[in-house]
């Protein structure tokens, strides 16, 4: 099996002033295809997310983030996994909205990317829990392969 690692990123799920849903859902989204092996809360910290992409990309073959996409002065998550990126792939962010906006119109706002580094996938998801659990059940059907052809 693939090994998984979830990010949420939240400045108020870090301080632990709010429940983080969404990393639970997408742990609970992937766990009978992938090895969910590494998951944690951040504060929206550019300096403490991209070396903790590089860090995992030595383990991880599927990296997920949740929340940090949008337009909040706070919101790093794309540039901070750009920071770090070898290849864009933009046929997967480019899905994601478009599947999203047929829900809700506030999905343009989300600027989420999904990169290559060395043989991990990383992917930007936005932070809402029905965000989460819209766009993951739209990729599901690639990941695998996906990472097949990356390893
Ligand atoms: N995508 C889907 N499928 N469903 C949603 O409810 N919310 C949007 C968008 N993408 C949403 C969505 C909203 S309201 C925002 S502001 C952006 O994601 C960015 O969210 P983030 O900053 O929490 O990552
Ligand atoms: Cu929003």
């Amino acid at each position: 099996m693939y090994k998984a690692g979830i990010i949420t990123l939240s400045d108020t799920g870090f301080q632990g002033l709010r429940t983080d849903e969404s990393g639970p859902i997408i742990r609970h989204l992937i766990q009978e295809q992938f090895d969910v092996i590494k998951q944690v809360i951040l504060p929206d910290e550019a300096d403490q997310l991209s070396p903790l992409l590089i860090e995992w990309c030595s383990t991880c073959d599927l990296i997920l983030t949740t929340g940090g996409t949008g337009l909040g002065v706070r919101d790093i998550t794309p540039e901070a996994t750009l920071r770090i990126a070898e290849k864009e792939i933009p046929g997967i962010s480019e899905g994601m909205r478009m599947l999203s906006i047929q829900k809700t119109p506030f999905a343009m706002l989300s600027r989420g990317v999904a990169v290559q580094r060395g043989k991990t996938l990383i992917i930007n998801l936005p932070g809402s829990p029905k965000g989460v659990t819209e766009n993951l059940t739209y990729l599901r059907p690639i990941l695998l392969h996906a990472l097949d052809i990356l390893t």
